[in-house]
This record gives C-alpha cells, sequence and structure tokens, in this order.
C-alpha cells in the first residue's frame, strides 16, 4: 500500500459500523471487573502469541528522513524533533502487556524507545496542562490524561524485540501505554498536545471510553 492509498470508503464504513455497533451492545462486557488486579489477564480478554494488526486500513509509509515529532500546547520549551534527534535523547527499555479492546492480549513486549518522562522532563508542560491528545500520520487522534501519560511504563517506541518497528505496527515510532486498553497507544505519531481541556479522539468520539482501563472494563462509554 503506497502512503497515498486510502481504505475503499465502503470496507472503513463497514468497519466503524461494526465497532460502533459492538460499543452499542456492550459486546465482550463480563461485568466482572478485576478491581484488584488479581489476575494478568484482565476479564474478557484472551492471551495471543501472534501480534494482530488493527487500524483504520491505511498504513502511511513514513520513511525515517520525513518523520517529525512536534509536542506542544501548555508547555515551556514546545519541540520539534527528527528521528536522528529523537534518537539521541536518552533512550529507556521497557517490558508489558498489550490488552487490545477487541479481546486480545500480548504478554512480555519488549520496547525500546523514549520514555514519556523524559520528554516530558524537556517540554515542561505548564501547570494548567492536564490533558494530552495524540496525533498521527493516518488522521488517527486519541487522548488520554496527562498523569496516564506519565506512568513510569510509557514510551515512545521505536524498537520492538530487538527490531525497528515495522510499518504496520506503526513505525518508524509509536507511542505504548500499556496500563489502558491498546487504542490508546497510538502509531504513527507525529503530534502530541498539552492542553487544559480534555478533547476526545478517534474511537472516544464513537463510543468508546474516554479512559480505558482493561481491568474495569472501561472499553465503551
Ligand atoms: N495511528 C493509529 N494508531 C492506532 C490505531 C489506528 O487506527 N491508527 N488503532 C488503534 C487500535 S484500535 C489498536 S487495537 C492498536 C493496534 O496496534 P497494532 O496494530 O500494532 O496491534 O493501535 C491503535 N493505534
Ligand atoms: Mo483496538
Amino acid at each position: 500500500m503506497s502512503e497515498d492509498d486510502i481504505p475503499e470508503p465502503a470496507a472503513r464504513e463497514k468497519l466503524l459500523r461494526a465497532k460502533e455497533k459492538w460499543a452499542d451492545e456492550g459486546r465482550l462486557l463480563t461485568g466482572r471487573p478485576d478491581l484488584g488486579r488479581v489476575n494478568r489477564l484482565p476479564p474478557g480478554q484472551r492471551l495471543v502469541t501472534n501480534w494482530p494488526v488493527l487500524d483504520l486500513g491505511a498504513q502511511p509509509a513514513i520513511s525515517p528522513e520525513r518523520w517529525r515529532l512536534r509536542v506542544g500546547g501548555l508547555v515551556d520549551a514546545p519541540l520539534i524533533l527528527n528521528l536522528e534527534q529523537f534518537l539521541q535523547l536518552p533512550q529507556s527499555e521497557m517490558v508489558s502487556d498489550i490488552h487490545c479492546v477487541t479481546a486480545w492480549s500480548r504478554y512480555d513486549n519488549h520496547w525500546q524507545g523514549v520514555a514519556t518522562q523524559t520528554l516530558l522532563a524537556l517540554v515542561k508542560p505548564k501547570p494548567e496542562a492536564r490533558y494530552v491528545l495524540f496525533q498521527s500520520y493516518d488522521g488517527y487522534t486519541t487522548n488520554v490524561a496527562l498523569e496516564v501519560f506519565a506512568a513510569d511504563n510509557a514510551l515512545l517506541a521505536h524498537h520492538w524485540e530487538g527490531v525497528p518497528l515495522s510499518r504496520e505496527h506503526g513505525g518508524p515510532v509509536r507511542v505504548v501505554i500499556p496500563d489502558w486498553y491498546f487504542w490508546k497507544s497510538p502509531k504513527w505519531v507525529t503530534r502530541i498536545e498539552f492542553s487544559a481541556q480534555d478533547r476526545p479522539g478517534f474511537w472516544e468520539v464513537r463510543g468508546y471510553h474516554n479512559e480505558g482501563d482493561p481491568w474495569k472494563e472501561e472499553r465503551y462509554s
């Protein structure tokens, strides 16, 4: 697929309708949240060992030369980085589980990238900044509260299992916020904006929960 390819409007509409229907019907809800995180596998999830690909159908081809990260909004020091500059920031390695709202989970993913805490120390959010909105090269957006962004297991990843993150999984750089369902982890991320007001993202305006804690089954709003 070239970077200019967009999914057939009909196919994309079908996907959106199907997902909105899930939200309407409350599909996959067990009604038995695991608030104490007694189980490693959250309620209603099943374990997979492959890594499914989920997106809106367009996987933008962002060459390393073309990729940019813009961080702005309510911060003291907004920044624009190219990939080379991004790779020169202090690097972190993390291991975490993935929980997708479509009910698959994948354990022990090894990530390399830049911790969100590293980024926060650089851009210095203003005291009024309470929310974060991510924007991606495919037009996808998603929102999290600042404290969720700042979790010590959250990062902007460029390697998975020792290899560069593939295009289908969001390379060159995607966000990983393992405490929440994976729709809160944008692929092909290019913009991070801090604000005083929360702004719901792509799935959040289509019936998905504004937060997304898998142990609380925060699948739909
Ligand atoms: N840019 C972008 N990021 C995205 C999506 C998307 O459509 N576009 N889909 C989200 C959803 S719903 C899921 S489950 C995960 C899937 O990531 P994966 O394809 O690497 O498994 O990406 C999330 N991030
Ligand atoms: Mo998802």
